[in-house]
């Protein structure tokens, strides 16, 4: 399996995506570290959005094999700047989270997204589990 790495402002839903795509129940926890798993790596959403802890996250990429942009649907501005993807070393998708959310905006999340230059972009729900199989085979293969 691929290592994915998740990157995304404070609740932007990386936490639950994680345990959606493991199948464990739902519950919300503050990520307070970095947390390395199997096939995941978790990462505070403080670190996006502080200068000085943001170059962590290029650091931390270099342990994975693919980086994910995390957008939730509810956002309601971004946090990623254009082009971003291109200072990647790895190949760099993006997720929409919380596409459930009575006022999702899931394609503004994608315009942002694509902005980026993530070329894949995933539609995500952890809660109705849309779009999780989805990823799950993307990690997979
Ligand atoms: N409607 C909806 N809410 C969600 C979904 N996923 C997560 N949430 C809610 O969003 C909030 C934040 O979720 P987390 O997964 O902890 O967010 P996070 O990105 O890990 O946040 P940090 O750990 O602070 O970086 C929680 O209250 C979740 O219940 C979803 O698919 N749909
Ligand atoms: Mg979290």
């Amino acid at each position: 399996m691929k290592r994915l790495i998740l990157m995304g402002r404070s609740e932007a839903g990386k936490s639950t995506l994680i345990s959606a795509l493991k199948n464990e129940k739902l519950e919300y926890h503050k990520t307070q570290y970095v947390g390395f798993e199997d096939f995941i790596i978790d990462t505070p959403g403080e670190y996006a959005e502080t200068k000085t802890l943001g170059g962590a996250l290029g650091v931390y990429s270099y342990e994975s094999d693919v980086i994910g942009l995390v957008a939730s649907a509810t956002e309601q501005y971004t946090l990623f700047p254009p082009c971003i993807a291109g200072m990647a070393t790895r190949p760099v998708i993006g997720i929409v989270t919380k596409c459930d959310a009575p006022d999702a905006r899931p394609d503004m999340a994608e315009l942002w997204l694509r902005e980026c230059g993530c070329e894949q972009v995933f539609f995500t729900s952890s809660y109705e589990r849309n779009g999780i199989d989805e990823l799950l085979n993307y990690i997979k293969n």
